[in-house]
């Protein structure tokens, strides 16, 4: 099973500057010759690869991406400046394809690796170039060429970092949906209907991470079945586990019980991820009684409670600041 994540840009390089047409003026050189400069070439496109990346997030939001153009030449043969190249950050692992053709362009990744996307147009000539015998005064100069363009497409294979566990109606695929800024696509889910809920969190840096629900644990490893290996993959690099309790059950500290003893029979090292141990549904509630349950839960599991509620958000900060602090990510 794979998590995609995908996006489309258009790029277009700078197109190069201009070259013009003049001629010296100074006092004691009569019929002073052509001296008009060469444009500067526009700026490529450039696509880097980042290892503080991890999604396409980014993309979602800004799609067109212009390199700057070359600058036009001055008098006295002066060139026109260059213009500098546009590098686009991209996450370690992105496939580019021409959106068009479906070509695969290139596939960044190892970091700092680059693909020119797009090369900026070149400068056109200044008259100086077109002097001959023939024409000692030629007014001739070429304007500078467009540079390239082409939409991509941009394809990513999505690691979720977090696992969002519970029983099942804790409250975990709408938990995702509210914090969620972006849905990956799951491509080619196979012979099993445990399709796992995604979403990507946006960052406090800007980025995004991936937060997975991961359903029906136990019921497909004791099976046997279902689970593929790239599913199993998936679950054991998180690096983070969310344990949903519904606080508004009528015995959560039971139903945490459960599912920790499913995790543990689950095996596959989940027991010894970090935990975040979370009461959904809190404002359902009153308060006393979510301060009380949650009481009851942190002593009897020896971990700290966070309530939450994703109909009124109340919590979801303070979760995801804890979430953002064990994955080292700074705020
Ligand atoms: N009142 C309330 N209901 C919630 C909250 N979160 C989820 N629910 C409801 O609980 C039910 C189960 O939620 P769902 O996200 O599907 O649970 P999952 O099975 O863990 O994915 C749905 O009817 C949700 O609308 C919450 O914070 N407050
Ligand atoms: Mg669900």
């Amino acid at each position: 099973m794979q998590f995609i994540d995908q996006a489309r840009i258009a790029v277009r390089a700078g197109r190069g500057g201009d070259g013009i047409s003049a001629f010296r003026r100074e006092k004691y050189v009569p019929a002073g010759g052509p001296s008009g400069g060469d444009g500067g070439r526009g700026g490529d496109v450039v696509l880097e690869a980042d290892g503080n990346l991890q999604t396409l997030l980014d993309f979602k939001y800004k799609r067109l991406f212009q390199a700057d153009d070359g600058r036009r030449g001055g008098p006295n043969k002066a060139t026109g400046a260059s213009a500098n190249d546009l590098l686009i950050k991209v996450p370690c692992g992105t496939e580019v394809r021409d959106l068009g053709s479906g070509l695969l362009l290139g596939d960044l990744i190892d970091k700092g690796e680059q693909l020119v996307i797009a090369k900026g147009g070149k400068g056109g000539l200044g008259n100086a170039h077109y002097l001959s015998n023939r024409n000692r005064a030629p007014e001739k100069f070429t304007e500078g060429k467009e540079g390239e363009e082409c939409e991509l497409e941009l394809q990513l294979k999505l690691l979720a970092e977090v696992g969002l566990v519970g029983l099942p109606n804790a409250g975990k695929s709408t938990l995702i949906s509210v914090l969620s800024a972006a849905r990956p696509k799951i491509a080619d889910y196979p012979f099993t209907t445990l399709v796992p809920n995604l979403g990507v969190v946006r960052r406090p840096s800007g980025d995004g991470t991936v937060f997975a629900d991961i359903p029906g644990l136990i019921a497909g490893a004791a099976a046997g079945a279902g689970l593929g290996h790239d599913f199993l993959r998936h679950i054991e690099r998180t690096r983070l586990l969310i344990h949903l309790v519904d606080g508004s059950s009528e015995d959560p500290l039971a139903d945490a019980q459960v599912l920790l003893g499913e995790l543990e029979a689950y095996g596959h090292g989940l027991m010894e991820r970090p935990r975040l141990l979370v009461m959904s549904k809190c404002e359902l509630l009153d308060p006393e009684l979510v301060h009380e349950r949650c009481q009851q839960l942190s002593t009897a599991l020896d971990q700290q409670v966070l309530p939450i509620s994703a109909v009124t958000n109340s919590g979801l900060e303070a979760l995801l600041s804890q979430t953002w602090e064990v994955l080292g990510i700074s705020e």
